[in-house]
């Protein structure tokens, strides 16, 4: 049997490097709490995305839930259902109704042209996810925030680094949150980040992450301990400079996917257009089982037989888990697109050191 692949792995900068700066870390016992580490990472992080704040997380759930509390978000938040099931249980954990939105075919991102219908008395936000890290249509997004006065906070866990038209997309709506769990292109082992646009919104959200503390004996808010510390800062130095490198190599292997399954009736996967610097985060697939002969489940438990570990991302909808599913904008006739995408989609194994014959293999496994 072939050794297993998975959806994904981690690419780990250079062993000695991350011990040259452990050595350091052990000599300083500065451990956490805005540390040396800390506080160069965000330097370096807001230079090489392009943005002009960002305060680093220790996840990107908590980040997420943080950043509701920073905007003082209540009441109805309307929302995509195709995503990481963290998305939604932020508005939850912050006693904020979640009204799902549906999806475009195209990209899986929130359907700009079904939010207003969905607006009521009680929205004060929108917070859409940009999918697989492909841009959502922010523009529209954005038109109608400022029609009804709702905020934006964009789940951005799968964009880091992504570009349209040569800019960031982080700098959209009034926050962006990323991720840089262990399983996401640039990784922090765990981590996350807030991003946003003035030192005011910054210095409310490094008061948030740390308990409330704006000095030592004074609390300005409920915070919560949501601190990177400095091991993950570390590594997120170190795996800046592997990020361009991988990031190619990633594209190559998107590319040779994509040629592979370009006349395959019945498989059908996302083109981003060409203004798009993508990230190439994940590559997933939508199998129609009337046209393609085998259904997704099928594929998904052949290649499993082979020892490849695809995944479901994301199956199922988070309005389909029991939390949520009793919603009315959870009925699946709220919902079609997202629904169909959900029982279709299949996220093939990529990361940055995947053999190119494993991806041969793969492919032939699903078309033979
Ligand atoms: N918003 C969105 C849109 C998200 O996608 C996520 C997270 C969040 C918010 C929340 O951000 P964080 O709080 O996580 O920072 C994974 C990740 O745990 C999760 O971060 C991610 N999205 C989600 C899409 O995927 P699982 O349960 O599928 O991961 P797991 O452990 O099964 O890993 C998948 C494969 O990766 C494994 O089969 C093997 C490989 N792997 C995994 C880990 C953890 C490794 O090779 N090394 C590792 O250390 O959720």
């Amino acid at each position: 049997m072939n050794k297993p692949i998975y959806v994904t792995q981690p690419t780990l900068p250079n062993f000695e490097s991350f011990t040259d700066k452990l050595k350091e870390l052990w000599e300083n016992k500065h451990l956490t709490n805005n540390g040396k580490f800390h506080q160069e990472l965000e330097q370096k992080l807001a230079e090489f995305l392009g943005v002009e704040y960002i305060s680093l997380f220790s996840n990107g759930t908590l980040a997420l839930m943080v950043g509701l509390q920073v905007l003082r978000i209540i009441g109805e938040v309307i929302t995509t259902p195709y995503s990481f099931v963290a998305t939604t249980h932020s508005l939850h954990w912050n006693g904020i109704k979640p009204v799902f939105c549906d999806v475009r075919e195209e990209d899986g991102n929130l359907d700009p042209d079904k939010i207003e219908a969905l607006i009521t008395p009680q929205t004060t936000a929108i917070l859409p996810v940009h999918v697989y890290g492909n841009p959502c249509d922010n523009e529209k997004i954005q038109k109608i925030a400022d029609t009804y006065g709702l905020k934006v906070i964009y789940d951005a866990a799968h964009a880091f680094g992504v570009e349209q038209d040569n800019d960031t997309i982080l700098n959209w709506g009034d926050l962006s949150i990323l991720s840089f769990h262990a399983t996401k292109t640039y990784n922090t082992f765990e981590g996350g980040a807030i991003i946003c646009k003035d030192a005011k919104t910054k210095q409310r959200i490094d008061y948030l992450k740390n308990f409330g503390f704006a000095g030592e004996e004074i609390v300005v808010a409920p915070g919560i301990n949501a601190k990177m510390n400095e091991v993950s800062a570390i590594m997120g130095l170190l795996q800046l400079d592997l990020y361009e490198e991988n990031r190619m190599k990633r594209q190559k292997l998107v590319d040779l996917y994509k040629s592979k399954f370009k006349t395959v009736e019945g498989i059908r996967f996302i083109n981003s257009d060409k203004n798009i610097k993508e990230n190439y985060s994940y590559f997933p697939i939508f199998i129609d089982k009337n046209k393609f002969g085998k259904s997704r489940n099928d594929v998904y438990d052949l290649l499993k037989q082979n020892n490849i570990f695809a995944r479901k991302y994301f199956y199922p909808l988070i309005s389909n888990f029991s939390t949520y599913r009793a919603l009315k904008s959870a009925s699946k006739e709220n919902l079609p697109v997202a629904n169909k995408m959900a029982d279709e989609v299949l996220c093939l194994p990529l990361y940055a050191d995947l053999e190119i014959e494993n991806i041969e293999r793969i492919v032939k496994i699903i078309i033979e």
